[in-house]
């Protein structure tokens, strides 16, 4: 998969995408991932790239200028335009695997009071939200976008780490999890999970996952 970024702030993506399942996928070509300055596409002397809203109010824009120039450069014919800003759908574990099915990616990093609508309308195949809170910049919630979507890549996660048992894998919370000391501090481990009868573990583990969704998330219920 080729993922492309468009930001006003490369420098943040050095780090935590250079570590762990995301850097091994991208050492053994999962991932090509290539992180571009939305600056590049602004040339006047101040590289502007935000600008007022018409009919006033607060904040800047970013202009449509540069974007459609960045956009109409950077996307193929294959590549997915998404932009990134609280005004789009909620991301979730679906439209991670959506995501990674996809060859070649466009994430389009929010910024300022957002897009002029113009953006929206012609370069945008798609528009996510990381969740229902402000940001200082789009740059993390791009960053968040990348892990989910990669760790799902066939062959980013070794066979240690499976990404089928796990949360909202089956639109469920995970079940409880213990591992040695059987004893600690006087805390047992729940006597089915040393029992080695695995129909009796699966059934104790499916329901303790309901009855956990039922209460922190029904919504997913
Ligand atoms: C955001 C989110 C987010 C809003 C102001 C960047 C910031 C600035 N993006 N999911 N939540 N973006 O808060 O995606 O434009």
């Amino acid at each position: 998969m080729r993922i492309d970024v468009l930001t006003l702030f490369p420098a943040m993506f050095a780090g935590p995408l250079d570590e762990s399942i995301v850097k091994r996928a991208r050492l053994a070509g999962l991932l090509e991932l290539k992180i571009h300055n939305l600056r590049d596409y602004a040339h006047d002397r101040h590289k502007t790239v935000d600008d007022r809203p018409f009919g006033g109010g607060p904040g800047m824009l970013l202009k449509p200028e540069p974007l459609f120039e960045a956009v109409e450069a950077l996307a193929g014919e294959e590549t997915k335009v998404i932009l990134v800003s609280p005004a789009g759908r909620t991301f979730n574990q679906a439209i991670a695997r959506e995501l990674a099915d996809e060859k070649d990616l466009l994430l389009v990093s929010g910024h300022y009071e957002g897009f002029d609508e113009r953006v929206r309308q012609e370069l945008a195949d798609d528009e996510l939200s990381i969740g229902d809170y402000v940001l200082t910049n789009g740059s993390l919630p791009i960053m968040v976008i990348i892990d989910a979507v990669t760790r799902l890549l066939p062959g980013a996660l070794g066979d240690e780490q499976s990404a089928h048992e796990e949360s909202f894998s089956h639109g469920l919370l995970e079940y409880p999890q213990y591992t040695r000391p059987a004893d600690f501090r006087g805390m047992q481990v729940p006597e089915v999970l040393l029992s080695g009868n695995h129909a009796q573990i699966a059934k104790w583990r499916s329901e303790q996952a309901r009855m956990r969704t039922a209460s922190r998330r029904p919504d997913l219920l």
